[in-house]
């Protein structure tokens, strides 16, 4: 009966208490009332709980590691579940970046299995989506892409399938009502990576002069072939370059780009290489002739090594003859001098960490990472560059990391006696309290003297 009725708490307790005196007040970490005045004690968490104990944040996933200067991960972190804190989430829930439990990941990123763990991770560009190809599921009586289907490849990444792009298409049906298809449209299929079958291209707008739409592919599997024999087929379009710049693999059947009569480049490019078996072929023929396309400048870039091209561009390039940075062919590498600076690996050009200082006269970084800096553009932890030095930063055992940085910019610990870092060494150099908090106080101190002094100016005033 008297847990029903409502107990009236102490001042003190800000409402959370287990009896009327000052001495039944529960801990702050209790949403109501309590057993005990221990944050074990209470029996509903104001945050979270973990295991019996209530607590502001679930013990987190990553430590600070003074001998290393770097976040390590904490053995005994946990995930948020809810107001509880967890070990492992529950069957069927994927982590987030924060640490938390949940049903599904957020549009922007998917599920990946890193560690053993089911996370959420952020998407490099759109996140995979797999459609079906031309002929499968909802476009099993389709005969190409065209202007009443072509919304459905929106965000599509694979294609389980074939895509056929035939005459039909930018004509238009009127037999199946299909309007015809705006050129424009064609750009939906630029998140496509991955075709498991094959792709057969015979119409394409007149005024293109590449495959644009197609620049973002990486893979042809060529499981299944048209004609049980091409898993690459372009034929009889106006374009001057092929511009699959992406391709990287041709897993499966053979190659026909026949027709074209103002393609060149075709030839530059070595197939071998993108292909997946020996016995895969190419048959490029009918298109413009290696003379002329010389005589009109359709070559690949100088920059470009000898394995070919797939247009004019330093990007176009299979491979460079130089560096290359990002999907770019360049002449050299921003080691020395440009923005940003970088650093080679393997022929390419690799952006320094940005807590590096660029050098005038020397490299800026040997490698990656804040560790592999020459010079820190900020402060210096131990072997790193850091923008600032660890402030409240958790450690080993729960306890709050604290540095400062002296005038050589080095970080260093704070004196164990400061509860809210330090501005320099020792005890004298602790900070008195939460950041914002000294100013307000020192000023309304200030303002009560002067209000003070006025006061008794005013009364010496009156009193004459
Ligand atoms: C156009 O696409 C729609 C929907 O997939 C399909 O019903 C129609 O047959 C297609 N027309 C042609 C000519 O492919
Ligand atoms: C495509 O992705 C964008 C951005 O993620 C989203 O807003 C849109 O709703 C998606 N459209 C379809 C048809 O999936
Ligand atoms: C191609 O022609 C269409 C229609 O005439 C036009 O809207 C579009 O901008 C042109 N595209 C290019 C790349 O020239
Ligand atoms: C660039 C290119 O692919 N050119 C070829 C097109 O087809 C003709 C005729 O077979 C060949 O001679 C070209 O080399």
């Amino acid at each position: 009966i008297s847990s029903l009725t409502k107990v009236i708490c102490a001042q003190q307790c800000s409402g959370r208490c287990r009896g009327r005196s000052p001495s039944d007040c529960c801990h702050s970490q209790c949403a109501a009332g309590c057993t005990g005045p221990r944050e074990s004690d209470c029996l509903v968490c104001r945050r979270f709980r973990d295991g019996a104990t209530c607590k502001d944040t679930c013990p987190p996933l990553m430590l600070y590691d003074p001998t290393t200067y770097e976040m390590k991960v904490n053995p005994l972190g946990k995930y948020s579940f809810g107001a509880t804190c967890v070990r492992k989430c529950p069957r069927n829930y994927v982590v987030t970046d924060h640490g938390s439990c949940v049903r599904a990941c957020s549009s922007d990123s998917q599920e990946v299995e890193e560690d053993g763990v089911r996370k959420c991770k952020k998407c490099d560009g759109p996140c995979g989506k797999v459609c079906n190809g031309i002929g499968i599921g909802e476009f099993k009586d389709t005969l190409s892409i065209n202007a009443t289907n072509i919304k459905h490849f929106r965000n599509c990444t694979s294609i389980s399938g074939d895509l056929h792009i035939l005459p039909v298409a930018f004509k238009g049906d009127s037999f199946t009502r299909t309007p015809p298809l705006d050129p424009k449209e064609l750009d939906i299929l630029k998140t496509v990576k991955e075709i498991t079958g094959f792709l057969l291209i015979q119409a394409w707008p007149a005024n293109r002069t590449g495959l644009h739409a197609f620049e973002n592919l990486e893979i042809i599997r060529g499981r299944t072939k048209q004609h049980g024999q091409f898993s690459l087929a372009v034929v009889g379009l106006d374009i001057t370059s092929l511009g699959l710049r992406s391709l990287k693999e041709i897993s499966d059947g053979d190659v026909v780009i026949s027709g074209n009569r103002r393609l060149c480049y075709a030839d530059t490019i070595n197939w071998k290489k993108l292909f997946g078996t020996s016995s895969q072929k190419t048959k490029i023929t009918n298109n413009r002739s290696e003379k002329e396309c010389k005589a009109m400048g359709h070559v690949c870039d100088p920059l470009c090594s000898s394995e070919g091209c797939w247009g004019p561009k330093p990007k176009d390039c299979m491979s460079c003859r130089n560096f290359s940075r990002g999907k770019e062919c360049v002449e050299k590498c921003n080691v020395l001098k440009g923005e940003p600076r970088e650093f080679i690996e393997n022929s390419e050009c690799v952006q320094c960490h940005p807590e590096c200082l660029p050098q005038a006269m020397n490299v800026t970084c040997t490698g990656h990472g804040p560790g592999s800096c020459v010079k820190c553009a900020h402060n210096i932890d131990g072997p790193h560059c850091v923008k600032t030095c660890p402030a409240g930063v958790t450690g080993e055992n729960s306890t709050l990391i604290w540095k400062f940085a002296d005038a050589s910019h080095v970080c260093h610990l704070c004196h164990a006696s400061c509860a809210y870092g330090c501005a320099g060494p020792g005890s004298e150099g602790c900070a008195v309290s939460g950041p914002r908090i000294p100013s307000i106080a020192t000023g309304m101190v200030g303002a009560l003297l002067l209000a003070l002094v006025l006061a008794l100016g005013v009364g010496l005033f009156l009193r004459r």
